[in-house]
């Protein structure tokens, strides 16, 4: 081993003598199985459903989720490709060639400018997400507004029961229906124990709590038909616990209960 002075830093660095690298063993084995992994993920179409939020929302409260759910999916998917894509170059740029000499590259050691720019992207990054997010919350939370209709919705071991603002309930107890491009509240309670109410491709989840009444709502974009799920595990019929929400025209709401607008 020889010592040189390094005229770029004023100092002495060592060099090592070159290493002779040995043959490589074959390297088909990882070749195949990233192809195999390739093929797998651009051909399984349904892994690919709804990747980038978790349903296409039906209104503007999960309009707003599905906002946030984006941006933070297109900042991390860019980050993603660059630093894997980086990564993928090098090991490819400069691999190791059988039989070659390697001899020690530049050691670097502290660097003011990279280590400021790794420490502060990364804040920027995350503060611009969260500042981001802070403004979509609440047109996801958003609730009420002229013209709404307050629904109770009470959640039971092992079902949700509603009731209009006149006292009724839904012709079909367990299918909630509601009119289009109206403001509902859902005043929210449990008659037991926790529960969860949650339409995805309406609005945020929200739990149902013992003694005390939460508010939820949507105002849905589009009529059809939206399934949910209590999503708090509440006993052993949980899974039966599902949510229907049937979107309907304000006309078609205006026959089938009279007199709630
Ligand atoms: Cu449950």
């Amino acid at each position: 081993m020889t010592s040189v002075a390094n005229p770029a830093r004023g100092r002495v660095c060592r060099i090592r003598p070159a290493v002779t690298v040995p043959p490589r063993r074959s390297c088909l084995p990882a070749v195949a199985a990233l192809a195999a992994s390739i093929y797998l993920m651009a051909f399984a179409a349904p892994a690919w459903a709804d990747t980038a939020t978790p349903v296409n929302p039906a209104a503007s409260n999960s309009q707003g989720i599905n906002e946030i759910y984006r941006a933070a999916l297109g900042v991390t998917m860019t980050i993603f490709v660059l630093v894997g894509g980086w990564l993928l170059y090098t090991a490819i740029r400069f691999r190791v060639k059988p039989g070659a000499n390697l001899p020690e590259p530049p050691q670097v050691r502290g660097s003011r400018r990279l280590e400021l720019g790794w420490t502060v992207v990364p804040v920027l990054i995350l503060v611009a997400l969260a500042g981001y997010t802070i403004d979509k919350i609440p047109r996801a939370e958003n609730i009420g507004g002229a013209g709404s209709i307050k629904i109770a919705v009470t959640a039971q071991q092992f079902a949700f029961s509603y009731r209009y603002p006149n006292g009724k309930a839904p012709r079909n107890p367990s299918v909630l229906v509601v009119p289009v491009g109206t403001p509902i509240e859902i005043d929210l309670r449990s008659k037991d124990v926790a529960h969860d109410f949650w339409v995805p491709a309406l609005g945020p989840k929200v739990d149902a709590i013992p003694g005390q009444m939460n508010r939820t709502g949507f105002t849905a974009s589009h009529i059809g038909t939206y399934h949910g799920q209590c999503a708090e595990f509440c006993g052993q019929g949980h899974a039966s616990m599902t949510i229907t929400v049937r979107v309907v025209s304000k006309a078609v709401f205006a026959r089938y209960m009279p007199g709630v607008r």
